[in-house]
């Protein structure tokens, strides 16, 4: 498909279908396809974005991640302009953050398409390996678009580094970076969106028999 001008992130409008909308769906939209990577230091709350994001739960209690674990969810997309609209089905790939598991990271990132890169905004060390995770990807996949989050932002009290200072980084990636948190739900919705979107006109550009 031809790029239609598709530029800005506001010539699209985005929302959530339920599991019978998206069926339904189906039947009539364009559906794309995307893997997408949670990434960040152990303990930064990337499984329980996941939670809150398709199960609208939170839970206090750490289980670490072993692996990966895979969870899907679909959007609709609409760009403005031409009204035509997709359903995007992003496999959510919810990656441990333990640095011993480093080595089999490569073979879970193969054909990632996005990834939200996380930090905690209790623990500064969490900012200082946001970059590390992003480079780890994109030797991998490319320089594929990031969404950086500083999550627990319902401890910001207790935050050891301003989001002036998370902008900067994500910005060095060309991303954009926001507060957000697992436990409130805050901008969790918000980030997958600027990812979807990005995704979908990431799509329109190449095309979509990608
Ligand atoms: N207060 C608060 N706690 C959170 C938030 N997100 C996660 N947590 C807590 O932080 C701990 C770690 O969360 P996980 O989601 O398991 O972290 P993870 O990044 O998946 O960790 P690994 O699987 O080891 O890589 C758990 O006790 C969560 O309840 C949040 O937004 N606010
Ligand atoms: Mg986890």
């Amino acid at each position: 498909m031809a790029e239609k001008g598709i530029s800005e992130l506001d010539e699209f409008v985005d929302w959530f279908l339920t599991e019978e909308e998206a069926a339904e769906a189906a039947t009539r939209q364009v559906t794309v396809m995307k893997k997408v990577c949670m990434l960040g230091d152990p303990a930064v709350g990337k499984t329980s974005l996941v939670a809150r994001f398709v199960f609208s739960m939170f839970d206090d209690r750490y289980i670490e991640t072993i692996g990966a674990k895979v969870t899907k969810r679909t959007m609709a997309i609409e760009n403005k302009a031409s009204g035509e609209r997709y359903r995007l089905k992003l496999m959510i790939w919810d990656i441990a953050g333990q640095k011993t598991l480093d080595f089999i990271k490569p073979t879970y990132y193969r054909d990632a398409e996005g990834a939200l890169v996380i930090a905690d905004c209790t623990r500064r060390e969490t900012l200082d390996n946001v970059s590390r995770w992003a480079t780890s990807i994109r030797e991998v996949c490319g320089e594929i678009p990031l969404v950086v989050l500083v999550n627990k932002s319902d401890l910001r009290e207790h935050s050891l580094f301003s989001m002036q200072e998370a902008e900067q980084v994500a910005s060095g990636l060309g991303a954009p970076a926001f507060p957000a948190s697992a436990k409130t739900g805050e901008n969790v919705a918000n980030a997958f969106s600027n990812l979807g979107r990005r995704l979908i006109r990431d799509t329109l550009k190449t095309g979509l028999s990608k």
